[in-house]
C-alpha cells in the first residue's frame, strides 16, 4: 500500500518536471536564470564503465543542449577522489548549479559543505549519498535500486524449483546501487530457504570484471545455477565466461540482470539472459528541469523516482526495434 502510494507521488512529481501535460512557459526557460544570465552547470560523472553510463552521459549533453545550459563536464574514471577534484574545480569556477552521480555513497560531506558554502546548489543524479545532513543537496534524481533488487528476486522465487545456487555479480564496491540491489534480492530470496547465494563478488560494473569474477567462480564453485549481475555489462561478461566453460548461458546457467541496454537486451531476446530488471539512464531531461528551477530558487522535490519496468525474453524481442541505448 505505501509502495502504491509513493509510485503514485512519483508520478506526479515527474509529471511537474518533465511538462506531461502542457508546455512550460515562464521567464528563464531557456537555460537563464532569473536575471537572463546563461545557467552553467558542472557535471562531475562517474565514468565510462557500463553501456548505462554511456546512455546517461548522452542524454544529460544532448539536453543540456536542448535546454540552453552551458555544460561543463568530467569523467572520474570510477574514482572518489576525482569527483571531489572535479566538483572543487567547479566551485571555483563559481558555476550556477552543480550536478553528479556519487561513485559510491559515503565520503562527501567535507566537499558538498563547500559547495552550500559557496551558494551552489547541488542536484544527486543516478546514484544517493549516505549522510545525515539532508541540506548538503537540493534533490536526487534516480532509480529506486532495492525495488530493483526486489524485482530481480521475485523473478527467481517464482522460478526457481528446487535447491539452486545462485552466484552474485555486484556492481562497485561501496555504490548506492550495488548495495541496495543487493539487499533487495537477498530480501526477496529469503522467502525460498532452497535459493542460496553460494558466491558474492565485485565486478565493479564492467564486461571484463563480470567475465573474470565469473571465470572464478565457475572453477570454484562445484554446482552453480543462476547468475544475479547487478549490471548487464557484468552479465554479459559472465556469459564469454560460461561459454568458454562449455556451458550454455540461459539454459545450463539461468541470468538475471539489472538495466536493459541494448546489449542486455539483446542477449535476452537472443535466450542467453532470462530476465531483466530496467534501470532508466535518460536522466538528462528531467535534470536540465530541475536545474533550472534550483537556480531560480523555486521549491523542487526531495526525491524524484525514476518509472521503470521488467522484461522477459518475449518482452525483449518485442521491445528491441524501438529501444533507443
Ligand atoms: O546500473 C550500471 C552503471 O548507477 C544505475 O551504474 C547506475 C549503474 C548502472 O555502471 O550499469
Amino acid at each position: 500500500m505505501l509502495k502504491k502510494i509513493t509510485t503514485a507521488a512519483s508520478v506526479i512529481a515527474l509529471c511537474a518536471l518533465t511538462a506531461c501535460g502542457s508546455g512550460s512557459g515562464g521567464a528563464g526557460n531557456n537555460g537563464t536564470n532569473a536575471s537572463g544570465d546563461t545557467i552553467t552547470m558542472g557535471f562531475a560523472q562517474v565514468g565510462a564503465e557500463s553501456g548505462w553510463r554511456t546512455a546517461n552521459t548522452k542524454s544529460i549533453q544532448d539536453e543540456a543542449k536542448a535546454a540552453g545550459i552551458d555544460l561543463k563536464f568530467s569523467d572520474a574514471q570510477q574514482k572518489q577522489e576525482n569527483q571531489i577534484k572535479a566538483i572543487r574545480s567547479y566551485i571555483q569556477q563559481k558555476v550556477k548549479v552543480i550536478a553528479f552521480s556519487p561513485v559510491v555513497e559515503t565520503g562527501w560531506d567535507t566537499v558538498l559543505l563547500e559547495a552550500k558554502r559557496a551558494n551552489i546548489p547541488v542536484i544527486l543524479t543516478d546514484r544517493a549519498i549516505d549522510s545525515d545532513d539532508k541540506s548538503l543537496y537540493k534533490t536526487f534524481l534516480g532509480s529506486d535500486f532495492v525495488e530493483e533488487g526486489k524485482k530481480a528476486g521475485d523473478w527467481l522465487v517464482q522460478n526457481a524449483s528446487g535447491p539452486t545456487n545462485v552466484v552474485e555479480l555486484q556492481g562497485t564496491t561501496g555504490a548506492a546501487p550495488a548495495i541496495d540491489r543487493k539487499k533487495g534480492f537477498e530480501e526477496k530470496i529469503a522467502a525460498k530457504p532452497d535459493i542460496k547465494i553460494v558466491a558474492s563478488q565485485t565486478g565493479d560494473f564492467t564486461r571484463s570484471g563480470g567475465k573474470q569474477v565469473m571465470e572464478a567462480f565457475l572453477k570454484s564453485q562445484p554446482k552453480i545455477d543462476v547468475v544475479y549481475a547487478h549490471n548487464d555489462d557484468m552479465g554479459l561478461g559472465a556469459i564469454e565466461a560460461i561459454k568458454a566453460a562449455g556451458k550454455v548461458p540461459g539454459k545450463d546457467i539461468k541470468i538475471i540482470t539489472v538495466d536493459a541496454v541494448k546489449d542486455g537486451m539483446t542477449a535476452l531476446a537472443n535466450g542467453e539472459i532470462n530476465y531483466i530488471v530496467e534501470c532508466n539512464p535518460l536522466l538528462g531531461k528531467q535534470l536540465m528541469e530541475l536545474a533550472k528551477k534550483v537556480v531560480k530558487g523555486e521549491e523542487v522535490p526531495p526525491r524524484v523516482v525514476t518509472v521503470e519496468g521488467t522484461f522477459t525474453q518475449e518482452q525483449a524481442k518485442a521491445a528491441l526495434p524501438q529501444r533507443q541505448y
